[in-house]
């Protein structure tokens, strides 16, 4: 089936509905942990799967596309690491330029290599302002893209650095404390961008607990990314989608 997903993140957003996207790294599962993953993230409601990491090694990548494709009608949203982590059996795939780093490569040099195949691939190609924040300690994202992460406390550039990802044209924002962060980002930065900015808010990185998520949410997140903890504890998905959900939707 085919998903339009940036309008309904959209129109999710004007309802102020949250969404809750499980990361899943292909690196960490298999045939058979998938299938346990997949029937949480069904009975939890889960919004979105992103698939992808800083860093994949395995080649895992489409088969675990196709995995998902084949057991249920979740969105699975490619969240690349690298140009290499392009897989046409996926449903959408975050565009990302690292607006919060000053690397070209990352900034716009990827995207031209990557560009003839990225237009190919078929996929719901969604232009996002990726934004790390320092998350307490060095992460695979914060290390591997050679650019220092904003400071945990400089809301204001936070703000300033959406707010042009926006004018430029991106689609999406997405901050990231980095997978596994000792320290998630904090309610005050979450609600200075979300003041700020139109396009849908995405919050990840060291998100722990259904409580975290909550906070995220009424704090302007419109999309949580939970990768890690679900990794070591996949009961979580239940609580956290539960959470993230409970928040209070317009009528
Ligand atoms: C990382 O935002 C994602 O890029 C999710 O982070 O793995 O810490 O949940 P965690």
């Amino acid at each position: 089936m085919a998903h339009n997903i940036y309008q309904s993140l959209t129109e999710k957003k004007q309802r102020n509905k949250k969404s809750f996207a499980v990361l899943i790294d292909p690196d960490k599962v298999n045939d058979d942990n998938m299938e346990e993953l997949i029937q949480l993230s069904l009975d939890a409601k889960v919004d979105y799967f992103f698939v992808g990491g800083s860093l994949v090694i395995s080649s895992y990548l489409n088969e675990c596309v196709q995995y998902i494709k084949r057991s249920c009608d979740i969105p699975v949203i490619l969240f690349p690491g690298s140009p290499s982590q392009v897989s046409k059996y996926a449903d959408g795939l975050l565009y990302l330029s690292l607006i919060s780093g000053r690397n070209p490569e990352l900034l716009i040099g990827q995207h031209v290599v990557s560009a003839p195949i990225v237009k190919k691939s078929g996929l719901e190609i969604m232009p996002t302002g990726y934004m790390v924040i320092d998350g307490g300690a060095p992460t695979t994202v914060s290390y591997i893209s050679n650019a220092a992460p904003l400071p945990s406390d400089k809301n204001e550039i936070a703000m300033c650095t959406a707010m042009a990802g926006e004018m430029l044209g991106m689609k999406l924002i997405y901050m990231d404390a980095g997978s596994g962060a000792k320290r998630a980002i904090n309610e005050a930065m979450i609600e200075k961008v979300a003041s700020c900015i139109d396009v849908p808010l995405i919050i990840g990185g060291g998100i722990t607990t259904p409580e975290k998520a909550y906070l995220n949410c009424k704090a302007g997140a419109d999309l949580i990314v939970v990768g890690n903890a679900i990794e070591k504890d996949a009961s979580l998905i239940k609580e956290i989608s539960a959470a993230i959900h409970n928040v209070p939707v317009k009528l």
